[in-house]
């Protein structure tokens, strides 16, 4: 009853701000001045084409919440690891009944019934199906068919769009509008060189006094980096409360027989009839069995050979458009993050790691979109997930190093999502005793994200003796990455029967992850609760990491940077250890 009369209220305030007639004023909120780079106008797409759109209503105590996740992430902290329940997450990010009527009579006066949206459990979203011809009215905005050179991928988008004045206060982003992101695999190098397959002895029945016995560094394996990273010894046995998750954008499929020959060869001390893992299918993700994708086999088979018998999940999520979108085909927005994070959050039973090898430049996406999506990756960690990216395989920057907000000037290019600081960024590293950066390794500085306060002085004492060098090329206050690395080159991977070699920070993030969920398992186990948003504990006991002191990252034409002592831009903390995690956990 009150709700009702003050939406009615509300809806009278609203028509006050109507300029003149019954059109309401808009406001800018986001412009292009070209299409990001390698974008190209195709065509127009048919008015009827139906789309989903995602409404991101503003959350109304995001402060709070922020503060919630520092605290228990803090392990110098009496809450640290006092996660968040769900109900009280929501009611944190709830927006304001003013927020929601609002939009809700933006709906009405569009004709959209309500029984043509969804809302997200915290109403902070909401799912809506409407005709492009709609949308555009509603936006004020003109939807193109972009084209994408290389991959001849096409999208959905706007160089621009509007919202009603009265509204600006109320929603933080719409999408699909004026986000070009792709969710590209982190594997960028892949050696054609065919490995027979071939049972090895398992590390566990050879001698361990010797890394050299186990590893070579021109052929991982999962027993060479549960040896490097110290958790050869280890039995999970948390196994009913702990789950890893791993995603799978772009139709790429986890196969199950390639991962029983990968346990067959490389696990032998397993029954291989045990490996499993789960698949869920989100938004239409597929899965044939009969084209496995190298970036979901490698990471399925990796977090599974590092974790067993820990269950792990494969999310293969759905969602890239027709090729040319016609108006009978379902609303698919290729929105891949959005559609991943609409449905883990309704979810009652969430991984505690999830491991992401998967990102595009950071330019390639609108800044408040870019903050709305790290704000719906905090909402993991303060529910006690820890949600880890790969950082690219370009170094310092992919070409051309170019900005694209109409300045055109050289500029290294950091990499989103990782560039978001409520996500672990993991880097890359090659060789063995010791390992040294690997030059692929993507790293820098976000121009998007401010500094958050537990890297500040990490990277300051990394600043202070670089000096000058690169000046303007960088954003000397942006959130700084990779916060950790591990191995990143010769990964050996089954995909369809055939062993492949392979290299890419998408071999580093699952191995990363597969440790941190180790370490939660050792912490449930002592019925402690999980580890969660990781960055505060790391960046306060960087001995939970090897330092990697050698190597660079070049990119954009120059060098890059330098692993030095300490953190750096190139290997972040360094890679892990799960003993000395052990230790102090
Ligand atoms: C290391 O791996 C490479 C590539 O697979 C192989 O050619 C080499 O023989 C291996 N070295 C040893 C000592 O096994
Ligand atoms: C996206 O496309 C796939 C087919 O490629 C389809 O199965 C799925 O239902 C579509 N998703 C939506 C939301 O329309
Ligand atoms: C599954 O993949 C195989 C191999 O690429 C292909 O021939 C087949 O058509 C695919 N099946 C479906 C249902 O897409
Ligand atoms: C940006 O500058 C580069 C040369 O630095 C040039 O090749 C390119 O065409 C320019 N792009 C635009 C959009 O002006
Ligand atoms: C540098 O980073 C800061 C903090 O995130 C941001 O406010 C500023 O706009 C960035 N500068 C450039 C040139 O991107
Ligand atoms: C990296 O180290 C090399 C060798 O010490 C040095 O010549 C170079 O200037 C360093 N680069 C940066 C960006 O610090
Ligand atoms: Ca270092």
């Amino acid at each position: 009853m009150l709700i009702h009369c003050l939406s009615i209220l509300i809806s009278f305030l609203f028509r006050t701000q109507f300029n003149g007639g019954d059109k309401p004023m808009f406001v800018l909120k986001h412009s292009w001045p070209e299409p990001p780079v390698n974008w190209q106008l195709h065509s127009n797409p048919p008015p009827e084409h139906m789309l989903k759109l995602y409404i991101g209503l503003k959350q109304s105590h995001m402060d709070d919440m922020i503060e919630h996740l520092l605290e228990v992430s803090d392990p110098t902290s009496e809450r640290y690891g006092d996660h968040l329940t769900k109900e009280t997450l929501n009611q944190l990010v709830a927006p304001t009944p003013q927020s929601i009527n609002a939009v809700d009579e933006w709906l009405k006066e569009n004709d959209i019934d309500i029984s043509a949206y969804q809302r997200s459990e915290a109403g902070d979203w909401l799912y809506v199906n409407v005709p492009l011809w709609k949308a555009e009215i509603m936006l004020q905005t003109k939807y193109h068919v972009f084209q994408h050179e290389e991959t001849g991928e096409s999208i959905i988008r706007t160089l621009s769009w509007s919202l009603p004045k009265y509204l600006e206060e109320h929603i933080d982003v719409v999408a699909p509008t004026s986000s070009f992101t792709r969710s590209r695999p982190m594997l960028q190098q892949l050696s054609q060189i065919q490995v027979p397959l071939q049972t090895t002895t398992s590390a566990s029945q050879v001698s361990l006094d010797s890394l050299s016995n186990v590893c070579n560094a021109t052929a991982i394996t999962p027993d060479c980096l549960r040896t490097l990273y110290g958790s050869i010894d280890y039995v999970p046995s948390a196994t009913d409360q702990n789950q890893i998750g791993i995603t799978g954008f772009l139709e790429q499929y986890a196969s199950y027989s390639d991962l029983t020959d990968f346990m067959k060869i490389y696990r032998p001390d397993v029954d291989d009839k045990d490996a499993s893992f789960t698949i869920v299918q989100i938004n239409g993700g597929g899965n044939n069995q009969s084209n496995p994708g190298i970036e979901a086999n490698l990471d399925i088979q990796y977090a599974v050979g590092i974790t067993y018998p820990t269950p792990n999940v494969f999310y293969s999520v759905g969602g890239r458009p027709p090729s040319i979108p016609d108006d009978t085909t379902p609303a698919n927005s290729s929105e891949p993050y959005l559609d991943f994070l609409e449905y883990i959050l309704q979810q009652d039973d969430i991984p505690l790691v999830i491991s992401n090898s998967y990102g595009d430049t950071e330019q390639t996406v609108p800044k408040d979109y870019a903050i709305r999506i790290c704000n719906e990756y905090a909402k993991l960690g303060a529910l006690g997930k820890t949600v880890l990216f790969a950082t690219g395989d370009y170094g310092v920057g992919m070409a051309p190093c170019t900005t694209n907000d109409g300045s055109n000037i050289t500029h290294f290019q950091p990499d989103f999502p990782t560039s978001c600081p409520w996500i672990t960024a993991i880097g890359g590293t090659a060789d063995i005793g010791p390992e040294r950066a690997a030059h692929l390794s993507g790293g820098g500085f976000s121009n998007y994200f401010p500094q958050p306060t537990w890297q500040k002085a990490a990277v300051k004492q990394f600043l202070d003796q670089l000096g000058d060098k690169y000046e303007g090329l960088y954003n000397t206050s942006g959130r700084a990455y990779p916060d950790g690395a591990a191995h990143a080159e010769y990964f050996e991977v089954v995909v369809d029967g055939k062993v492949l070699s392979i290299f890419g920070t998408s071999a580093a993030c699952p191995t990363f992850a597969a440790i941190i969920s180790l370490v939660n398992d050792y912490r449930l186990s002592q019925g402690k609760t999980s580890l969660g948003f990781l960055n505060p504990l790391l960046y306060k006991y960087p001995k939970l990491l090897t330092d990697i002191t050698t190597g660079y990252n070049p990119g954009c034409g120059t060098g890059g940077f330098n692993a030095t002592t300490g953190w750096d831009p190139v290997t972040g903390l360094g890679t892990p250890n799960f003993k000395e995690f052990q230790k102090l956990l």
